[in-house]
């Protein structure tokens, strides 16, 4: 056997469960088919759960973040008028942390270079064979130069386009998916930002969310129609819009500048289920996508990598084989509670092409009953920082 897990991906779900197994003195090889600048070239999530920053500590690569990090106490859901407020760390008594998944995927490169791992970058025709036999294998264009890795056990963290999930016979994958009529789209802008926590703003005109990376970078979105492009948004149309979208009271603090980057995302709910196949299992948005609302994508690629990495040491240490047996059920039951929380929240916050008066009101309906209850916003928040893994 020329290495023990062969992971496909190297994204944020690959890097963390390499990073894992080979502290646990576990060898893996990892598959990547771009370049390391590409990867990392990615502006994608933006809020880490706490169990995501702890489990980050305890692989080793929690310094910087630690350092650069912006922990959060709350943030503001609002309409118009109505702001709602919610405090997470009242609430529950945990935080999140503001930390761009750029920078976790940077630590890890850097911490993956420390230990002296395999990625191979550039690959291509990833083939996974013999996944129901005692040794299963990868296939792979490296240079040219068709390659073959054989292993105990294959991981599949290569996003929601890559190749592992369809390794499992079509008629033993079942898919479940919402795909909504609209995408956000995303600047980063070297301005400071609106707000010192998170606003996700719904309004007449659609909805808009400020986020940050740190105190003189912002990431905003706005709601666009999927047939939209970037060319159809120039930076003075993003800030009119993205002004007119948010509560006066912020849009009076409002400072623009260029864009440094702008790119537009569909928005959309997906799990394949089961995550195992024979030796394949599935990881990360490989398996599953949410819509960006609930801060969720990054942070279940995270908990899916921490069920993978505790089940696959005893089952390569010592054959025991229930961890594994159970990854699937288990993983399955946490990425099915933030599918409904992501749902649930880009169904609060964002105006429908063509919805009804009736829908209005039960949006709005849905932020007054937040700002009254103390229960409601408990409930927000317990799934906003993350339930436990
Ligand atoms: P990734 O990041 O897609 O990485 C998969 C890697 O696999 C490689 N690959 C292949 N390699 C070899 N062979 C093949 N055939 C391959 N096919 C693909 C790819 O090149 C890539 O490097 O999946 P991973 O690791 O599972 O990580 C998932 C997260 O990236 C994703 O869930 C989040 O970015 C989602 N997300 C957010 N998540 C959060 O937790 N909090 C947020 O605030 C948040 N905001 C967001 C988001 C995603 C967004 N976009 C653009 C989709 C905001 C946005 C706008
Ligand atoms: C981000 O900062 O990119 C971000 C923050 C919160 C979300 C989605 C994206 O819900």
């Amino acid at each position: 056997m020329d290495t023990q897990v062969v992971i496909i991906g190297g994204g944020p779900s690959g890097l963390l469960l390499s990073q894992l197994l080979n502290r646990a003195g576990v060898d893996t090889v990892v598959l990547e088919r771009s370049t390391r600048a590409h990867v990392l070239a990615r502006i994608r999530a933006g809020i880490l759960e706490w169990g995501t920053v702890q489990l980050l500590r305890d692989a080793g690569v929690g310094a910087r973040m630690d350092r650069k990090g912006l922990p959060h106490d709350g943030a503001y859901f609002t309409d118009s008028d109505l702001m709602v407020h919610v405090d997470f760390k009242d609430l529950t008594g945990k935080q999140v942390m503001v930390y761009g998944q750029t920078d976790v995927t940077r630590d890890l490169y850097d911490a993956q270079d420390a230990l002296g791992t395999t990625i191979h970058h550039q690959v291509s025709d990833v083939t996974i064979h013999d996944l129901d036999q005692a040794m299963s294998a990868v296939e792979f264009t490296k240079d040219g130069k068709p390659q073959r890795i054989t292993c105990a056990y294959v991981a599949g963290c290569d996003g929601f386009h890559g190749v592992s999930r369809e390794a499992i016979p079509a008629n033993k994958r079942k898919s479940f998916e919402r795909v909504y009529p609209f995408g956000w789209l995303g600047i980063l802008s070297e301005t400071p930002p609106v707000n010192d926590e998170l606003i996700y703003a719904n309004s007449d005109d659609g909805f808009a969310l400020a986020s940050m990376r740190n105190a003189n970078l912002v990431r905003y979105y706005v709601q666009v129609p999927l047939t939209d492009t970037v060319a159809d948004w120039s930076d003075e149309r993003f800030w009119s819009t993205f002004r007119k979208r948010i509560p006066v009271q912020a849009a009076a603090r409002l400072i623009t500048g260029p864009s440094i980057e702008k790119s537009i995302a569909p928005l959309r709910s997906f799990v394949s289920e089961p995550l195992r196949w024979g030796n394949l299992f599935l990881v990360g948005d490989a398996a599953h996508i949410v819509p960006p609302t609930g801060a969720k994508g990054l942070n279940l690629a995270v908990s899916d990598v921490h069920y993978l990495y505790q089940a696959l040491i005893p089952a390569l240490r010592s054959g025991d084989l229930a961890g594994l047996d159970g990854y699937s059920d288990h993983a399955l039951s946490r990425i099915w509670k933030a599918m409904r929380f992501s749902w649930q929240m880009t169904t609060m916050l964002h105006r429908f092409d063509g919805e009804d008066a009736f829908a209005a009101q039960m949006r709005r309906a849905t932020l007054s009953h937040l700002a009254q209850s103390e229960t409601a916003r408990r409930d927000l928040a317990e799934n906003y920082v993350g339930l436990p893994f």
